[in-house]
């Protein structure tokens, strides 16, 4: 007890460090059984655990840009035309592409006018659902920007146009369902973003569409949307489910600036054309969803 109450007020150490109360010599032999712990048992198992962390920082490196702060990363449709992927999270709408994978290209042969497509232009998209809305995301690729000058007219110029149906079916094809269809179109940005779209749908036939929806930024190769369209833009009540149908396409506007080949009087710019996911031809001329529903992909919603 004399020993002991003399160690707590010649040492430093708190009254209740585990060094007051063990005699040097077997201090020595639990530190030496320490080391030797170490040695042979944690150093290998944080070799290991530093390994998996360097190799997940590699994968990490590989992937495409995904939000650190989506939580659980989803694939993006391979098959955007016949089935969606389920996004596991609510997408950060940053102008980062929320699910996984290289997109799908817009095929070229869609392209619908005289004009010549450009051939530096091109679009990826991807695309997943969930429950409280569909994800997209197109980055365009486009070495001559043109974005309307008409806020209220963003399809004069670059502008990307979404097509959407709540359930898959219509009641009164090719009309677009009341409610349930809308098409909403996003201007390409100008050199400080974008903020302006417009919707149209049977009832209200044209208004804004909430700028908190989408986001549209300029990147070094051309411009890029991302959109999160909300269920309720659509008049749902219910989340979708897996298992459940959607209807959807997308397309892209082209524009070439005052040295564009076509002038399209109502726009004052040089709109050259327009292509997108899906269209049909009957005879000689091109089905597209801005007419018709029978243009748009019926999709399934995957697990
Ligand atoms: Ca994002
Ligand atoms: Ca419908």
């Amino acid at each position: 007890m004399t020993h002991v109450a003399a160690s707590l007020r010649e040492s430093p150490s708190p009254p209740h460090s585990i060094r007051t109360w063990i005699p040097p010599s077997i201090s020595r032999s639990i530190l030496r059984l320490i080391v030797h712990w170490i040695r042979h048992w944690i150093r290998p198992v944080c070799f290991a655990a530093g390994l998996l962390a360097c190799t997940r920082d590699v994968d990490l490196a590989r992937e495409p840009i995904v939000d650190s702060d989506a939580g659980a990363v989803s694939s993006c449709a391979a098959s955007p035309c016949d089935a969606l992927p389920q996004l596991r999270t609510a997408p950060v709408l940053d102008g980062r592409p929320d699910c996984e994978g290289p997109g799908v290209e817009l095929p070229r042969d869609r392209w619908i006018d005289a004009d010549p497509l450009p051939t530096s232009h091109r679009v990826d998209v991807r695309v997943a659902w969930h429950p409280d809305g569909l994800y997209v995301h197109a980055t365009v690729t486009d070495d001559d920007v043109v974005p309307s000058t008409l806020p209220s007219a963003p399809w004069c110029g670059d502008a990307l146009h979404l097509f959407v149906d709540d359930d898959g079916s219509f009641e009164a094809a090719p009309a677009y369902d009341d409610p349930g269809t809308a098409q909403l179109i996003v201007r390409a940005p100008d050199t400080i973003g974008a903020t302006e779209g417009t919707r149209w749908d049977p009832s209200s036939a044209r208004g804004p569409w909430p700028s908190d929806d989408f986001v549209a930024l300029r990147t070094a190769s051309g411009w890029v949307v991302e959109t999160f369209l909300r269920r309720e833009r659509l008049g749902r009540t219910s989340s979708w489910r897996a298992g459940e149908r959607m209807a959807w396409n997308l397309f892209v506007s082209v524009s070439g600036g005052p040295e564009a080949s076509r002038e399209d009087p109502t726009c004052g710019v040089g709109r050259l054309g327009d292509y997108g996911l899906f269209d049909r031809t009957e005879g000689s001329t091109r089905i597209t969803p801005h007419a018709s529903t029978t243009a748009f992909c019926e999709v399934a919603l995957l697990e």
